[in-house]
């Protein structure tokens, strides 16, 4: 037995980055469990009830949204104020886990969506991005990296992963340059190292 909390990841799901680059800037470590999302193990899926990533087990309980892993992770420990953000960061938050992601799943997986328009959805995930690089300065709220653009940047890639000769040819270059900062950083590069897929009993993988 352990008391020491349990991540249970995925390395490139959005949601599972956002509560890693929590947990890296909060200096806490984590036992981190890389799940396959065909193929989920079933101590994970015994552990969370939504059945997914990313999932936390700490203390007894568990937390299962990746907001509330971020919010756990940082209310111990903040030291880059990411916290210290104005109220519309939440606005911006709840914009990219509603409509934005909506748009975003219909633009890149259109073959499960066969009732959905890929070209519509793409342009109203557009507006997003749209919105977010006139909010840039260079990040949402100034020069400091706040919990929104950790919270929405991992998203951001994804929709730019669609195709990004597309997304790098559009007119938003600071959302642009807020991608490429973002993918350049050592907080990136630490959250994204490949681990194997965890079974139980193998040795503990710690995080970061
Ligand atoms: N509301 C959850 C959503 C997490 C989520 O949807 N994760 C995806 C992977 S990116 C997942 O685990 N999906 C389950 C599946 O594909 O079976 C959160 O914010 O943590």
């Amino acid at each position: 037995m352990t008391d020491e909390p349990i991540l249970y990841s995925f390395r490139r799901c959005p949601y599972a980055m956002r509560a890693r680059l929590a947990i890296l800037t909060s200096g806490i470590h984590v036992q981190l469990r890389e799940i396959v999302l065909r193929d989920k193990a079933p101590e994970f899926l015994e552990t969370s009830p939504s059945g997914t990533v990313p999932c936390l087990k700490v203390g007894g309980k568990v937390i299962d949204e990746s907001l509330h892993i971020m919010a756990w992770a940082l209310a111990q420990n903040d030291p880059e104020a990411w916290m210290q953000m104005p109220t519309e960061g939440y606005e911006l938050m709840s914009q990219c886990d509603g409509p934005f992601k909506h748009s975003l799943d219909r633009t890149k997986y259109g073959t499960r969506y066969p009732d959905d328009s890929t070209s519509q959805h793409r342009e109203l995930a557009s507006a997003f991005i749209r919105q977010l690089n006139d909010q840039l300065s260079p990040n949402l709220f100034g020069d400091k990296i706040k919990l929104a653009d950790m919270a929405i940047l991992p998203f951001v890639r994804q929709f730019a992963h669609i195709d990004q000769a597309w997304f790098y040819a559009q007119p938003w270059p600071k959302v642009i340059a807020w991608l490429d900062a973002f993918k350049a950083s050592d907080a990136f590069n630490e959250i994204m190292p490949k681990y194997t897929k965890w079974h139980t009993g193998d040795t503990p993988v710690y995080f970061p």
